[in-house]
């Protein structure tokens, strides 16, 4: 090693990489015609202790990494047959599935221009071969963590940490492109619905907000499992937001609403083995925006309650 700069030590990098592994099986594809190479990258990985899959090209890398989502990183050469590196980034970043892909080019070839054409493409960084394995080891980790904290920063901005759903901004960020899409082609009419915990401060009341705590959570993961692949997010205090297209699964939502108005009031909730209801308003009719949607489903929410709570207003 060239420096002693104890934050690129090995030994930190094995920390690093430990502590990343705890989250996520680390696994890294190398793309790289060269066998020698190959083994070469291989070898510098494996001594971080990552998980190594190859590619002899960027073909065989993309169908790799399409066929396995557990892949965080790719290191890829930019001369392969097929497919070069360059291409392949390109194409992995037109695909949002490919978003948090943590990207590294190399080459042996070519002048400053590609690196910059890389970079341009969406790679997070760029290494010409041949190069010091511990500029190799500080990159990859740099580079690891810089898109562990995005990702960190990008749950505490979007998620609601009681109950793991979405919150109210990311609906409010997300939400309206599904009014805009429909608006613009022919999805269908897309459908919102408020969903509300009846006499909720009451639990809270007899048993502790703890316990009323600990009711939401289950409820949000109920939210989760039985509203799959939707936009569901916890819109504040007891109260929850589905947004849904209309092909949904190719069931009527109402039908799915009342499935879940179902389950929540036949069970019996938390060790204090709590009963409760909900009450939800829906808006199914087409709206030219998110808000227009939510005001309805406010309305019918402020209904299914005036008519005596645990019912469905649509
Ligand atoms: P209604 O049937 O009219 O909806 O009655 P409600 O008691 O559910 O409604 P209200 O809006 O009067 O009270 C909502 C309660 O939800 C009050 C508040 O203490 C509770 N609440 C809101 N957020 C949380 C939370 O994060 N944790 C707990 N434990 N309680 C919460
Ligand atoms: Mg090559
Ligand atoms: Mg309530
Ligand atoms: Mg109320
Ligand atoms: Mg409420």
């Amino acid at each position: 090693y060239i420096t002693k700069d104890s934050r690129y030590s090995f030994n930190h990098v094995i920390k690093v990489v430990e502590r990343l592994r705890k989250n996520q099986n680390l696994k890294v594809l190398v793309a790289e015609d060269s066998s020698t190479s190959r083994l070469f990258i291989k070898i510098l990985l494996e001594q971080c202790r990552f998980r190594v899959v190859e590619a002899e090209n960027g073909q065989e890398a993309l169908a790799k990494l399409e066929a396995d989502p557990e892949i965080r990183m790719l290191i890829t050469d930019h001369n392969m047959p097929l497919v070069n590196g360059y291409e392949l980034v390109r194409m992995l970043r037109y695909n949002a599935r490919f978003q948090d892909l943590v990207i590294i080019g190399l080459s042996a070839e070519g002048d400053n221009s590609l690196s910059a054409k890389f970079i341009k493409a969406g790679a997070n960084d760029f290494l010409k071969k041949p190069f010091y394995h511990e500029e190799f080891h500080c990159r990859v980790i740099h580079n690891l963590e810089a898109q562990e904290m995005l990702e960190t920063i990008r749950d505490l901005a979007n998620l609601d940490p009681l109950t793991k759903l979405h919150n109210r901004r990311y609906l409010f960020d997300e939400g309206e492109s599904y009014y805009s899409r429909a608006a613009t082609a022919d999805t269908g009419v897309v459908s919102l619905a408020m969903i509300d915990l009846d006499y909720f401060k009451a639990v809270n009341d007899t048993y502790g907000h703890m316990v009323g705590d600990d009711l939401l959570a289950v409820i949000g993961q109920e939210i989760k499992t039985a509203f799959p692949d939707v936009l569901a997010c916890r819109f504040g205090g007891e109260e929850f937001c589905i947004v849904v297209n209309s092909d949904y699964q190719g069931e009527d939502f109402l039908v799915m609403l009342n499935g879940f108005a179902d389950q929540v009031r036949s069970k019996e909730y938390t060790a204090a083995k709590i009963k409760i209801t909900c009450s939800v308003g829906v808006c199914r009719q087409a709206v030219d925006s998110l808000d227009e949607a939510i005001r309805i489903a406010d309305n019918n929410l402020y209904e299914a309650k005036r008519l005596g709570r645990d019912r469905i207003v649509s």
